[in-house]
């Protein structure tokens, strides 16, 4: 078992890593139910990454604005789940003011990753029970598993099983998160596809054109969301916890807007920076502090350097000062 965090505001207990994970039935048997692959996700996932294909393709003739356009829409989308479903909802490692949740639900609904109920719940199960049968996206399961094929399966019984012991109900009880589920199918078609589509109508881009960029933004952003889960998971140094498998990961943390720094955050989950880089390759920590300084967010919670130091000595991999620190 991992060592007890020692951090004075500790949240959720649901969200800590310092639990004793259970030995799941089936592991235990040593049988692992048949693979049912879901043919419907299989279907749309490659229709999608065939669109974004088509997308970048059609993009050296695409009028410089819906670049720009494409990349804005990245980062909004980004923000509603690093920032919204991840750091506020899932981790409740700062809170938000109403203004601040009601953007962070709509532009979650733009990443189109399930709504935030369905989205912490998974990340919830996934930091508890990481790299055992319950874990959504276990890692031991294999790069294309952790990225992608998850979602082209049905669950392993122990993800559904241990996620119904796992307290949501402070996610639930926000009434943003409410509206949001009850919405969010025509809400996320909305944000998603159609809105960034006809916005570059107004410079006079093509529908064709249009459309394809907004797909080729949706997948980029699926992808760099998923390499925390596969690569991050798998590839790096761990100065904060050589026993576990997230790691330190520069290039997610940069495509993902600072989500990369994931031994920093597997080992101290309630931090709301998920790094002890402040603002360096972590744009989702500018954005919420700069959401601080207008004073829509607060209650910021963060590890002092002191626990960071003791942990790093105890556990880490000899990695830390010529690693996180030296990058820059
Ligand atoms: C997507 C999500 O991409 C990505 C999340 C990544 C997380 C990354 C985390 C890393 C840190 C943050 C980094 C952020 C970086 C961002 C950077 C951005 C640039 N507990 O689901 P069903 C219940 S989504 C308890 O059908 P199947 C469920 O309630 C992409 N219960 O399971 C239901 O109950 P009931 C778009 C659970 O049949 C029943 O089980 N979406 C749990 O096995 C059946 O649920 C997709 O591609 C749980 N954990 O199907 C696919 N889970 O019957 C969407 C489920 O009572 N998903 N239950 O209602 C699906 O199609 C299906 O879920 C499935 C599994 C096929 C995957
Ligand atoms: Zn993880
Ligand atoms: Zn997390």
């Amino acid at each position: 078992m991992a060592p007890r965090n020692d951090f004075e505001h500790p949240v959720h207990e649901e969200v800590t890593t310092d639990l004793p994970t259970v030995p799941s039935p089936t592991v235990q048997d040593g049988k692992a139910p048949p693979l049912q692959i879901v043919w419907r996700n299989v279907v749309i996932m490659s229709l999608l990454h065939l669109g974004a294909i088509y997308g970048l393709v059609l993009l050296p003739w695409a009028h410089v604005y819906t670049l720009l356009w494409a990349v804005f829409c990245y980062c909004l989308s980004a923000l509603g789940v690093t920032a919204g479903a991840h750091r506020l909802w899932a981790h409740r490692s700062y809170k938000a003011r109403l203004p601040l949740r009601i953007f962070l639900a709509i532009v979650n609904c733009m990443s189109l990753q399930n709504d935030i109920y369905d989205w912490s719940r998974d990340h919830r199960v996934h930091h508890k029970y990481s790299e055992t049968p319950a874990d959504p996206h276990n890692a031991k399961r294999g790069f294309f598993f952790a990225h992608i094929g998850w979602l082209l399966v049905r669950k392993h019984p122990d993800v559904i099983a241990k996620g119904k012991q796992i307290d949501l109900s402070d996610v639930l009880n926000d009434p943003v998160v409410k509206v949001q589920r009850k919405l969010y199918a025509p809400t996320a078609l909305l944000m998603c596809f159609v809105v960034p589509t006809l916005v570059p109508r107004l410079w006079g881009e093509s529908l064709v054109s249009a459309f394809f960029s907004a797909v080729l933004r949706y997948v980029l952003a699926l992808n760099a969301t998923w390499f925390v889960n596969s690569a991050a998971h798998m590839w790096g140094n761990k100065p904060y916890d050589k026993f576990i498998n997230p790691s330190q990961n520069f290039p997610v943390a940069f495509l993902a807007m600072g989500e990369g720094w994931h031994n920093y955050h597997h080992t101290f989950p309630y931090d709301y920076a998920t790094s002890e880089l402040g603002w360096k390759v972590n744009s989702t920590t500018v954005f919420i502090d700069v959401m601080a300084w207008l004073g829509l967010a607060y209650d910021r919670k963060k590890v002092s350097p002191n626990t960071v130091r003791a942990r790093v000595s105890r556990t880490g991999d000899g990695t830390w000062k010529n690693s996180a620190q030296s990058i820059f």
